[in-house]
C-alpha cells in the first residue's frame, strides 16, 4: 500500500523572495525565529507587503529582510539604515519603514542615528536585533557585550559598560518600546502588531542567540542552551517591579516598556509645508 503524500506550502513562504530561499545566516542563529515572528505579524495584521520599506545595515542581522523579504529592501552601510529609513519616510510618509539590524549597526556607528530618530518621533519601527557581539565580523566587543567577557578585541575580558538599548531609546524620546529574547516568538509578534498599528518611532529590542560568536565565549553554549538561558533569566515587567537591584542581576526584564502618543515629525512637516503654502507661517 503506498502512502499519499501532500505537500504543504510553509504560510510565510509567500513573503520570500523565490530566489532567495537560502539563508546567510548560520544554523541554529536566533535570527531566523526573529524573521518569523515579524512575518507572521505582519500575516495577522493583514498588511500588504508591498506597503513596507525595509531597511537594514550591515551585519548578520541585516540578512532578515535582505534580499529574502519579496518587498522593497534596503541593504545599506553599516550603521546607517536608520538614516536612509529617515530619507524614505519623509520622502513617501504613506511607506511604511521598518529597520532591523544588529546591535552595533543601530547603537555603535549608528548610535547618533538612533537617539536622534527617536527624538524626533519619526513613524518607523526599529528591531534590533541584540546579541550582544559583532557577529558578522567574527566576534568583537559591542556596546551591548556583557562586562568581563572575553572577545576578540577583549582578550583579557570587556572593561566597559553596557548600554540598555530599550532605557536608552526610552530616555531619547522613543513612544514604543519593548524588550523580548527569541525564546518569546509569540510575545515578539503581539508586541509587533502593535507597533504595526502604532503612529510615531517604535522601539523592539529583540535578545536573539548568536551561538557561533557569543555562546561559546560566554560559556553559555549552544542554540539550545542559549534559548534554555533566555528561558529561565527572562523576568516579566510586572515581576521585575516588585524585584531588588540585587534580585535583578543577572536577569533579562522583558516585556512593553512604554506606548505613548506624541506630534510625530512627518505630521508635523505636512501641517508646516501647509501653513507655508498659504503664507501662515
Ligand atoms: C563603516 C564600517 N565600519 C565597519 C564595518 C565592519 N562591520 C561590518 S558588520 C560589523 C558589526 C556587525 O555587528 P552587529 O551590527 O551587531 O550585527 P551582527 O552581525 O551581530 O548581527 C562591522 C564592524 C563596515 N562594514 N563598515
Ligand atoms: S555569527 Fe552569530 S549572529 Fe551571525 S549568523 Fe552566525 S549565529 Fe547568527
Ligand atoms: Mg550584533
Amino acid at each position: 500500500m503506498s502512502a499519499a503524500t501532500t505537500a504543504v506550502e510553509h504560510p510565510l513562504l509567500k513573503y520570500i523572495r523565490p530566489s532567495a530561499a537560502i539563508t546567510a545566516n548560520c544554523p541554529g542563529c536566533g535570527n531566523g525565529v526573529l524573521s518569523q515572528s515579524i512575518l507572521r505579524a505582519i500575516d495577522d495584521e493583514g498588511l500588504d507587503l508591498d506597503d513596507f520599506v525595509f531597511v537594514s545595515g550591515i551585519g548578520c542581522a541585516a540578512w532578515i529582510p535582505s534580499p529574502a523579504y519579496y518587498a522593497d529592501v534596503l541593504h545599506t552601510t553599516h550603521g546607517r539604515p536608520i538614516a536612509f529609513g529617515t530619507g524614505v519616510k519623509l520622502a513617501a510618509p504613506d511607506r511604511r519603514v521598518m529597520v532591523i539590524s544588529g546591535d552595533g549597526d543601530l547603537l555603535a556607528i549608528g548610535g547618533n542615528h538612533f537617539i536622534h530618530a527617536a527624538r524626533r518621533n519619526i513613524d518607523m519601527i526599529v528591531v534590533c536585533v541584540n546579541n550582544g557581539i559583532y557577529g558578522m565580523t567574527g566576534g568583537q566587543v559591542a556596546p551591548t557585550t556583557p562586562s568581563g567577557l572575553k572577545t576578540v578585541t577583549s582578550p583579557y575580558g570587556n572593561v566597559e559598560n553596557v548600554f540598555d538599548i530599550s532605557r536608552l531609546g526610552e530616555a531619547a524620546g522613543a513612544t514604543f518600546v519593548a524588550r523580548w529574547t527569541s525564546w518569546h516568538a509569540r510575545q515578539i509578534t503581539a508586541t509587533m502588531k502593535k507597533a504595526l498599528n502604532h503612529h510615531g518611532f517604535s522601539l523592539i529590542e529583540v535578545i536573539t542567540q548568536c551561538p557561533v560568536q557569543f555562546g561559546r565565549r560566554t560559556g553559555i553554549g549552544n542554540t539550545v542552551q542559549m534559548m534554555d538561558y533566555y528561558r529561565k533569566n527572562s523576568v516579566r515587567l510586572s515581576r521585575a517591579r516588585e524585584m531588588s537591584e540585587e534580585e535583578l542581576e543577572g536577569k533579562i526584564v522583558v516585556g512593553e516598556f512604554l506606548q505613548i502618543e506624541k506630534p510625530e515629525l512627518t505630521d508635523e512637516i505636512a501641517k508646516l509645508r501647509a501653513k507655508v503654502e498659504k503664507g501662515e507661517a
